[in-house]
């Protein structure tokens, strides 16, 4: 199980950066492609002190905030090349930057999207992870947005939503994963007294939406085969917030806030910064009592991660990811195993000194208890043909996607314990939107979740109350290329239906 990776101790070494060049990944706001900017990391060099703080190479996406309640927000969907190195590269964006701007909303707000399309396919607009209606004009992955139609989204925060960090990105069928790898996402965070509270308030909050898009000039770059398809596919660099290793100035007695989400169309990350332990306090939207002190996150697509860290000394620390297999699909000349290689995505640069920061020994947490469940439900991941066809599918419980049928019915106000098997040769992070789950079995605090990794050849316990909101929606693997291949299920929960 994923948590088994917070305690597993790793010994790691030292790899230096590329002496690669950094730009933010954005335009100009009048829509033409801007100069690239100066460089602002040059990786391979010395430490020089003074002007790291002004630096600031470790980019945020444009941070849009709620005031009255209200959050209306504007996202155009357009190609664009934005500045890579000394050229430029294709992508997907939201309002001319990928990842999009940051929404920051709170407890009881109403979140209003119009989504502009001027793709040349379809597209919409998911909010993985928020608590929102999935019906009508909320969040409603049944509806495309066509070429050159608007939509606009309204979500209900409810007053009662647990804070943490969520996140947007398209969701319209057989296109999902080619979307986000080429851009399609940005930060949502609801925040509410628990990031207000003295032992969070003065740390340096950092989003991080990590990234690996293709890196190419045209639109072709977002093509694939059908067996990199079948795998999953993984870009060409893993970027933060569009930025190629950038550098974190942090400051010894400091502590550093990393709130991350993975936005990967398929690629894992094992998360571990150099000669510092990792203090996670949240994972999705699931804050946790008190930090769980780990030396490495994995962070399977669509899940994320609050993580505290007090930097030791003034040095560089490399921020990593290091190797991952996920599987493969044990399919004679089929794939083979779907391996990542150890990646340096940032550097911590951390100066002054003195004594690290002391970390709280406890959080306030806007948690619940998890109730015990009525019923019980196996779900099943696996591989398969289409029928009379020989093109390979991804299935759930023997059945690729169909949005006219559904395939889970349950009551409002059930609370369901479901055993998630794997008998595949692939990891699959198992992705359930509108109602988060807890994980059973694991024995790490883990937090409510939306997004859980069952690895291959495994099963995976989680228990979901149904309670507070109603409606027709899908569960899938977040492995977007498995998803587009068919491993989605539709599910409808309410009163009459
Ligand atoms: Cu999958």
């Amino acid at each position: 199980m994923a948590h088994e990776h917070l305690t597993r101790r790793r010994f790691l070494t030292g790899a230096a950066a590329g002496g690669l060049t950094a730009w933010l990944a954005s335009c100009s706001s009048d829509g033409s492609t801007s100069s690239p900017p100066a460089p602002t990391s040059t990786s391979s060099g010395p430490t020089t002190s003074g002007a790291i703080d002004i630096g600031g190479a470790f980019a945020q996406p444009e941070v849009l905030a709620s005031s009255g309640g209200l959050l209306e927000v504007v996202l155009r969907v357009e190609e664009a090349q934005v500045p890579w190195g000394d050229s430029t590269r294709f992508c997907l964006t939201y309002n001319r930057t990928t990842p999009g701007p940051t929404l920051r909303v709170r407890p009881g707000d109403r979140l209003q999207i119009r989504l502009e399309n001027r793709l040349a396919e379809p597209t919409n607009l998911h909010t993985h992870g928020l608590q929102v209606s999935p019906e009508g004009d909320g969040d409603n992955v049944f509806v495309a947005v066509d070429p050159g139609e608007d939509r606009t989204y309204v979500y209900d925060i409810p007053a009662d939503h647990r804070s943490g960090l969520f996140w947007y990105h398209p969701h319209a069928h057989h296109t999902v994963a080619r979307q986000v790898a080429g851009g399609l996402a940005g930060a949502i965070v609801v925040v509410d007294e628990v990031d207000d509270a003295p032992e969070l308030a003065g740390s340096n909050e950092r989003i991080w939406v990590l990234a690996d898009p293709p890196i190419g000039t045209s639109p072709e770059v977002l093509d694939v085969s059908a067996m990199k398809q079948m795998a999953g596919r993984e870009g060409d660099a893993v970027l933060v917030n569009g930025v190629l290793t950038p550098e974190v100035a942090a400051r010894v007695g400091e502590v550093e806030r990393w709130r991350m989400v993975n936005a990967s169309a398929s690629r894992y990350y094992r998360l571990a910064v150099n000669d510092h332990d990792l203090h996670v306090i949240a994972t999705d939207g699931g804050r946790l009592p008190a930090p769980v002190t780990a030396t490495e996150v994995l962070l399977a697509p669509g899940e994320r991660a609050e993580l505290l860290i007090a930097p030791s000394a003034a040095g560089r620390f490399a921020v990593r990811s290091l190797p991952y297999d996920r599987g493969g699909m044990g399919m004679g000349g089929m794939g083979g195993s779907s391996g990542t290689a150890e990646t340096t995505i940032a550097t911590m640069i951390a100066t002054g000194t003195g004594d690290p920061a002391l970390l709280p020994e406890t959080l306030p947490v806007n948690d619940d208890p998890v109730p015990d469940a009525t019923a019980s439900r196996v779900v099943e991941l696996g591989m398969g043909h289409m029928m009379g066809q020989g093109d390979m599918v991804w299935t759930i419980d023997g059945r690729p996607f169909d949005p006219a049928r559904t395939d889970i019915e349950v009551a409002l106000g059930a609370v369901e314990a479901w055993e998630i098997r794997n008998p595949t040769g692939m990891d699959h992070p198992f992705h359930l939107h509108v109602w988060p789950f807890r994980v059973v079995d694991t024995t790490d605090a883990s937090g409510w979740k939306d997004t859980v990794n069952v690895p291959a050849g495994s099963t995976v316990r989680i228990v979901v109350p149904f309670t507070g909101i109603a409606g027709r929606t899908v569960y899938h693997c977040h492995i977007l290329d498995h998803e587009d291949l068919g491993m989605m299920g539709v599910i409808d929960t309410g009163p009459g239906r």
